[in-house]
């Protein structure tokens, strides 16, 4: 029981959180190179121009990950970086680069573990055809792909097509707050589904071309709970899962979107298009994938909201506690403050038997292995006189969620690697570089990007050499 011999130990990042080197190199714009350049649009500004630089550093990086043993190091490769419009002339230096981390990951005993999207879409293509609002995006992200799997495949055997496309979608479409930063639930869902069928062509394409390898998506998960036992609160929760992880898992995992959640956006006018050939496909590649991927941060807890309820509610980006508001669908359901459960400092509720929890139940609905793909701790950490970082907290939230994963095992959840967010500091989308979540600090104050162990690093280290025995 536990953990296998060969389970995967790792940890993540994506492109635009730590390459830099934005418009260097052959590489082409992104929608967060022009977004994060928009004033007001992130925290203070910041941006992943220079980030940390890993576009120059990668050696260094991967160093470190070799000194702790690191099994996976999952990474995304950037779209843009390898097609610089999205479409057409393919830019070679960008394939060297990724070959090289490829090479460098490989030479020192880590699987490299590839996101093909973690939302550096392509400039032009928002330009040409409006990006992921169109179906345009699904040949040309397939075409991507498969430039991708003809130069790394060789050497890649862990796949993962999409990164959380619940979280880019609804923050692009409904919460204004990603790129192109519209409100509007048909364009929110018409979005969303194809990145439904970009995966799942994209699947079908990997598969029929007979490379070796596993292939699945990661989608941001978060299991809830009722607020009460009381009728209402679960028919909350109901439609909060019908509408959210169920109407995101299910439409990657089973082929098909929950009926609760179809008759409900009928109703309001707003379900896109789902042809029977779509269905199709996205029962097709649901039958092909190899895994599910999963990012776990928190669980939500739900209660009931009246028509003239609240709605959309104030994101907590500054870091200062207490200031997320309520948020929900009117007439739906509402995210409650969980009483039983700590918060992070930017109101994430922290919840390792939540993970236990989502893990049981994904694999009685889908039946398949499970990757976590992310899961961390955002803090301030403070390096102190010695030049140390004490993040005590981190190793805390760390061995809680592992030893949830260990008990999910021991009650027959296939887990086969996880990945914490992240292995470095690195930029966060909306909150900017003070949220950090590494093993290794990174002076972004100074600007010298120095790299510091942290003592979560040393901790993480004797996790994986015992292989979680010792947490
Ligand atoms: C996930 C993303 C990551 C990362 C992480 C932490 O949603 O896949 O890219 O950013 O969340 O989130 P944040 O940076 O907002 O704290």
């Amino acid at each position: 029981m536990g953990f296998k011999k060969d389970f995967l130990w790792g940890s993540a990042s994506a492109a635009y959180q730590i390459e830099g080197a934005y418009n260097e190199a052959g590489k082409g714009p992104s929608i967060w190179d022009l977004w994060a350049h928009i004033p007001g649009k992130t925290f203070e500004g910041t941006n992943g121009d220079i980030a940390c630089n890993h576009y120059y550093r990668f050696k260094e990086d991967v160093a470190l990950m070799k000194e702790m043993g690191l099994k996976t190091y999952r990474f995304s490769i950037s779209w843009p970086r390898i097609i610089p419009k999205g479409t057409g002339e393919i830019n070679q230096e960008g394939i060297d680069f990724y070959s090289a981390l490829i090479d460098e990951l490989i030479a020192n005993d880590i699987v490299p573990m590839v996101t093909l999207y973690h939302w550096d879409l392509p400039q032009t293509l928002q330009d040409d055809y409006r990006g992921w609002e169109s179906r345009r995006v699904i040949k040309d992200f397939v075409s991507y792909s498969k430039v991708c799997f003809e130069n790394f495949s060789d050497r890649v055997s862990h796949w993962i097509v999409m990164n959380e496309p619940n979280i880019f979608t609804s923050l692009a479409y409904m919460l204004k707050v990603h790129p192109p930063g519209i409100q509007d639930e048909a364009v929110y869902l018409k979005a969303f589904h194809h990145t439904v069928l970009a995966h799942a062509y994209t699947v079908l394409a990997f598969k029929e071309a007979g490379y070796k390898g596993m292939i699945g998506s990661s989608i941001a998960y978060t299991p809830s709970y009722a607020a009460t036992n009381q009728t209402q609160d679960l028919r909350a929760k109901e439609m909060f899962d019908a509408t959210g992880s169920l109407w995101f898992l299910d439409s990657y995992y089973k082929g098909e979107y929950p009926i609760d959640a179809v008759n409900y956006y009928k109703k309001k006018g707003v379900l896109p298009e789902i042809s029977r050939a779509d269905l199709e496909i996205m029962a097709k590649a649901a039958s092909l994938c190899d895994f599910i991927g999963i990012n776990y941060y928190q669980t939500a807890t739900v209660a009931s909201n009246p028509e003239d309820g609240v709605g959309f509610g104030e994101m907590n980006t500054s870091g200062k506690k207490g200031t997320q508001s309520e948020s929900g669908v009117p007439g739906l359901y509402k995210q409650v403050r969980n009483e039983n459960l700590e918060y992070t400092d930017w109101d994430w509720a922290i919840d390792p038997n939540g993970l236990k929890y989502g893990l049981e139940i994904l694999k009685d609905r889908y039946h398949l292995p499970i990757v976590i793909s992310e899961n961390g701790l955002g803090a301030y950490d403070l390096m102190t006189e010695e030049g140390t970082i004490e993040d005590d907290y981190r190793i805390d939230f760390l061995r809680k969620h592992i030893l949830a994963c260990e008990s999910a095992i021991e009650n027959g959840v296939e887990l086969i690697a996880y990945c914490t967010w992240s292995f470095t500091d690195l930029l966060s989308w909306l909150n900017g570089f003070k949220k950090r979540y590494g093993f290794v600090y990174i002076d972004f104050e100074s600007g010298s990007l120095e790299r510091t162990k942290k003592k979560s690093y040393e901790w993480y280290k004797k996790v994986i050499t015992s292989n979680g025995e010792e947490v």
